[in-house]
């Protein structure tokens, strides 16, 4: 056999066991919850940390970063690859929260699939409702873990109707719950048909589980006969009414398949965590500008969607994000920045868990790899080796709150690094006044950006900073140099970008309305 068609067949065999998704929801529904407990059961970890714990408590892995910790919340996406199952899987945990979703969004272009959280208390949140229809527009097949079981929760069946009714999807249950809140049990395996029972245990390590028949004479023992006869019910209800698992139409998106546990308690994960690698998709075809191009090509192709400066508080270096799409990374190899054709050197590309890295001399479709970024990446970038490829570009958010940044120290070189590095993160756009101070402006996208920018200046650069708040509301970049003489009302600020572009800030519509009314050949821009 040749070497061109030894490589083809590995790239094939690699990226046949690969599995690379993100967990999306609501704030606060379980997704680093179920990412660590996930990292247990695969034996990524030994012992599962903790959200919001105590000091002396280990931290969930996926949220590393100083402010999530203190904050109990995630803010920004975390890589983490690990083997479960003899696959190799890439998980991405997103922030839930609004203000943060710009940075969940990029994380959505570079996975497969999604598991979709519920809060069995809540059912669909509005949040999970958003990120549900960027997945569905993506075409990404979603499973869902409707989570938190351990705690009252709402009917099985009517979140099942509530995940139809509102997200337009056939939800396919997979499990089902043994009793909920303190009467919690377990779970009925609906494929394999066996009954999963478990003892509390802790949470931090896997719960112990006893696996039996539904038909088990002494099931009524374990679970009682109450819970045994609504188990059986249930079942023979699904049996006759409910709608069949599919493998094409969830690959389609059509239909989710839905999972019920809990995260904290470790319930019901196995099952979950065996699906997710049978029923997931393997890296799949993505659009370039011009192609489709398939993982298996030979010739290497990636694009990074994602750039963090201060990983490491040791480097304090900033990693880019690579999703690889087709061929193979290799270490040193030398390939083409498709944004202005230069070369670049992959010297140092890493696989990431949480905060901590290790080098790797081979990366596969659906890998996420952590390059080294001395300023040379943005987001968006494709790199490729051999034929020329350009994936889309990603277009930024348009920010909704501004805020003038201000230095309440002297460290002047550390504040313009800092906002400069956080800019090339992509957490905030910056513009300068054209007139008067020239201190930077944050336009964003939620407002709790701001204090992640305070709390990150001072944590990651020694720097004390204050974001004021500005009335403004949009941003507008103008393809015009005609300087004074457009007819501005007198709200508007005159601003620049990095790059010399002018961008006016509006501190409404209806200033946004007159501006253009009055300069009729005016075109004003929501993105650079
Ligand atoms: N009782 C119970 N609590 C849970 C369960 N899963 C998660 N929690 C708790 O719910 C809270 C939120 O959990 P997280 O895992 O941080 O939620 P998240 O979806 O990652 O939140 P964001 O990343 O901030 O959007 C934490 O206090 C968890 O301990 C569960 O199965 N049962
Ligand atoms: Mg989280």
């Amino acid at each position: 056999m040749t070497t061109a068609a030894q490589t083809s067949e590995t790239i094939a065999r690699e990226v046949a066991r690969r599995r690379t998704f993100a967990i999306i929801s609501h704030p606060d529904a379980g997704k680093t919850t179920l990412t660590e407990k996930t990292l247990l059961y695969a034996g990524a970890i030994e012992l599962a940390g903790a959200v919001r714990g105590k000091k002396a408590q280990r931290h969930a892995v996926s949220d590393w970063m100083e402010i999530e910790r203190e904050r109990g919340i995630s803010i920004t996406s975390a890589a983490l690859e690990f083997d479960l199952f003899d696959h190799r899987v890439t998980l991405l945990d997103t922030p839930g929260h609004r203000d943060f979703s710009e940075d969940t969004y990029r994380t959505l272009l570079a996975v497969d699939s999604v598991v979709m959280v519920i809060d069995a208390a809540k059912g669909i949140e509005s949040q999970t409702r958003k990120l549900f229809e960027v997945a569905r527009q993506r075409r990404l097949p979603m499973l869902t873990f409707v989570n938190k079981l351990d705690l009252p929760a709402r009917d099985p069946l009517e979140l099942l109707d509530e995940i139809e009714s509102v997200l337009g999807v056939a939800a396919v249950p997979m499990n089902w719950p043994i009793g909920t809140g303190d009467r919690f049990r377990g779970v009925y395996d609906l494929r394999r048909q066996t009954v999963l029972f478990y003892e509390r245990s802790g949470g931090a390590r896997r719960a112990p589980v006893a696996v039996t028949s539904p038909n088990d004479p002494d099931l009524a023992e374990l679970i009682g006969e109450e819970r045994r006869a609504e188990l059986l019910e249930g079942v023979s209800l699904l049996e006759t009414a409910g709608t069949r698992f599919d493998l094409d139409a969830y690959r389609a998106g059509r239909q989710t398949a839905v999972f019920f546990g809990s995260a904290l308690s470790n319930f019901g994960l196995e099952s979950f965590l065996e699906a997710l690698v049978e029923l997931a998709p393997p890296p799949q075809p993505r659009e370039s500008e011009d192609d489709i191009i398939d993982p298996a090509a030979p010739d290497f192709s990636g694009f990074i969607f994602k750039i963090q400066a201060n990983m490491n508080p040791r480097h304090r270096d900033r990693v880019a994000f690579l999703r690889v799409c087709s061929g193979v990374l290799t270490k040193d190899m030398l390939v083409t920045n498709a944004r202005h054709n230069e070369p670049v050197r992959l010297s140092r590309p890493s696989r990431f868990f949480g905060r901590d890295r290790e080098t790797v001399e081979t990366a596969y479709p659906g890998d996420v790899v952590g390059l080294v970024n001395p300023g040379r990446f943005a987001i968006g970038d494709t790199l490729y080796a051999g034929t020329r490829v350009k994936y889309p570009r990603i277009p930024h958010f348009p920010a909704e709150f501004f805020g003038a940044v201000r230095l309440r120290d002297v460290k002047f070189k550390q504040f313009d690094e800092g906002i400069r590095q956080l800019e090339e993160e992509g957490l905030m756009q910056v513009v300068f006044p054209i007139y008067g101070k020239r201190e930077p402006i944050l336009g964003v996208v939620g407002a709790l950006q701001f204090d992640i920018v305070e709390a990150r200046m001072k944590n990651e650069y020694g720097v004390t900073c204050q974001v004021d708040k500005l009335p403004h509301i949009a941003a507008r970049w103008i393809d015009d140099d005609r300087g004074a003489s457009l007819k501005l009302p007198q709200g508007v600020l005159e601003t620049v970008d990095r790059d010399d572009r002018r961008v006016l800030l509006f501190q409404s519509d209806w200033e946004m309305q007159y501006t253009q009314r009055e300069n009729p050949s005016l075109k004003l821009l929501a993105v650079a």
